[in-house]
């Protein structure tokens, strides 16, 4: 068979053909496989150096391939699907055969400004907790969240929090709240220098940042979250049903 050029459509650009060719390749090959280097890559494809390198790069910034300074081009493990649902990241990352974490980097306890003091559904000025935490999953660094709760709502929510790792858990053990109904949206930003060390990524890589605004049966608003997950480790999945 042979395949004719239609006029107007663009070619598809020489690096896409190396491309594809390279994903064939690593879907072939089990996590953690070295790629060859740039050179070989050069004179197996009989092309240009600076193609290859594109080629590669796209499929790094995919997280299809991970870049190990000082030993090569690998490899990259499946992202993870993590579905969308009004529970805890803990017991989310249980369903998934994950044992959760979390640590503790800072709780303050600071002044609402406006925006914080409307979504909490609290005057501007009163006290809320800051909390930033960075949770993992089986021991492995999976997203950074920055939590705000109201202090008057939750007074002592530093303390209760302490050696316990579910947020939740506190929440209805110690105050009996739990959220019953949620927004959240996702959208990107680059990885800043403390999300990128944090999270054992690049600055600039691709993150998903979620926010949770959820709110107990009455309607009273529980907490106000940004969560930042690495885009090249995660996949978000929602079930969609009829209305
Ligand atoms: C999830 C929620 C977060 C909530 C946390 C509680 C998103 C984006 N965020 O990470 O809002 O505070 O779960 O989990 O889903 P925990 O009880 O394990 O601390």
């Amino acid at each position: 068979m042979t395949i004719t050029a239609t006029a107007g459509v663009p070619r598809e650009p020489k690096y896409y053909t190396v491309k594809r060719h390279l994903l064939d390749m690593i879907e072939s090959q089990p996590p953690g496989s070295p790629v060859p280097t740039e050179r070989l890559l050069t004179l197996e494809l009989k092309t240009s150096r600076t193609t290859v390198r594109q080629a590669l790069g796209e499929l790094v910034g995919e997280g299809k391939l991970v870049r190990r300074q000082g030993s090569g081009t690998f490899v990259a493990e499946p992202k993870i699907t993590w579905p969308l649902q009004l529970t805890s990241f803990t017991e989310q990352a249980a369903a998934n055969g994950f044992l959760a974490s979390a640590q503790l980097l800072s709780a303050e306890r600071v002044r609402a400004n406006l925006d914080i003091a409307k979504r909490l559904a609290v005057t501007p000025g009163s006290p809320v907790y800051r909390l930033e935490r960075l949770r993992l999953a089986d021991g492995h660094p999976m997203a950074l969240e920055t939590s705000h709760l109201s202090a008057q709502r939750f007074p002592g929510l530093t303390m209760a929090l302490r050696g316990v790792s579910s947020l939740y858990r506190v929440l209805a053990e110690s105050y009996g709240v739990a959220p019953a109904e949620a927004e959240e949206t996702i959208e990107t930003a680059p990885a800043s220098p403390r999300e990128a060390e944090l999270l054992h990524t690049d600055v600039g890589a691709p993150m998903l940042v979620l926010a949770r605004h959820s709110f107990d049966a009455e309607g009273v608003p529980v907490e106000w979250v940004r969560s930042w997950y690495r885009g090249d480790r995660y996949i978000f999945l929602a079930r969609l049903a009829m209305s």
